[in-house]
């Protein structure tokens, strides 16, 4: 199903314990969006783990896909026949990398969406210089939207003034740094989190408080 803002949260599950994992989701009751998963949790738990979080809502393939087209499509042919809704690629690997994704998306009526400007310090050296560009080729392509810094809300806004109509997916609020709050007034229309959640005494209200500041 494709991501629609509700709450505005996505929930990145970046455990590596599939019971552990299962147990969050299921305390959080479909209040979030969607739950994002990564390597370190498909890594450890299988693929399968996807099926048992679609109990819980909408799931993300979080794999950064950044391959030649053919393995691109092969490795997202496996995600949506796990049952995710939605691929992450990137983009540095080139239009018709990330085309790749998309083609395969559209045949499960899934989404694809590509990673501009990442959270993180290093992301400054190689990917911002490009991130416009990087927006440029996903609107393009016809990616169902990107990934933009919670970390750098100016950035954030540069970027969602030149996304058009593409949903914006903002990771690094939390642990990283960034605000929920500014993030969605920069325009992201969803914010990821993971150790702010996952890493709570208590998840649910750890989630819960992120969507209050997200209402205000
Ligand atoms: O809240 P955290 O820092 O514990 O987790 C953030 C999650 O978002 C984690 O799963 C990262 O891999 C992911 N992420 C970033 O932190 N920064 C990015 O630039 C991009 C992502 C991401 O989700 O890419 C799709």
């Amino acid at each position: 199903m494709p991501l629609v803002p509700r709450s505005r949260l996505i929930v990145a599950l970046d455990l590596m314990d599939g019971y552990e994992a299962l147990s969050i989701a299921e305390k959080l009751g479909g209040i979030a969006d969607a739950i994002k998963v990564n390597y370190p949790l498909i890594l450890s738990a299988g693929l399968d783990i996807i099926k048992d979080l679609k109990k819980h809502g909408n799931v993300v393939a979080d794999f950064k896909v950044a391959d030649i087209p053919n393995t691109n499509s092969l490795i997202c042919a496996q995600a949506f026949k796990a049952g995710a809704d939605a691929i992450i690629c990137h983009g540095f690997a080139g239009s018709d990398s990330v085309k790749a994704c998309i083609d395969e998306a559209s045949k499960y009526g899934c989404e694809a969406y590509v990673v501009t400007e990442m959270s993180h310090p290093g992301a400054v050296e190689f990917l911002q210089p490009h991130a416009f560009e990087l927006v440029e080729l996903a609107r393009r392509a016809g990616a169902s939207g990107i990934i933009a810094p919670a970390t750098r809300p100016e950035r954030l806004a540069d970027i969602r003034r030149k996304a058009g109509k593409m949903k914006i997916l903002a990771p690094g609020v939390g642990a990283q740094g960034g605000e929920a709050r500014r993030a969605i007034d920069a325009g992201a229309d969803f914010i990821i989190v993971g150790r702010g959640i996952y890493g709570a005494d208590d998840p649910y209200e750890a989630a819960l408080e992120f969507i209050e500041q997200l209402r205000r």
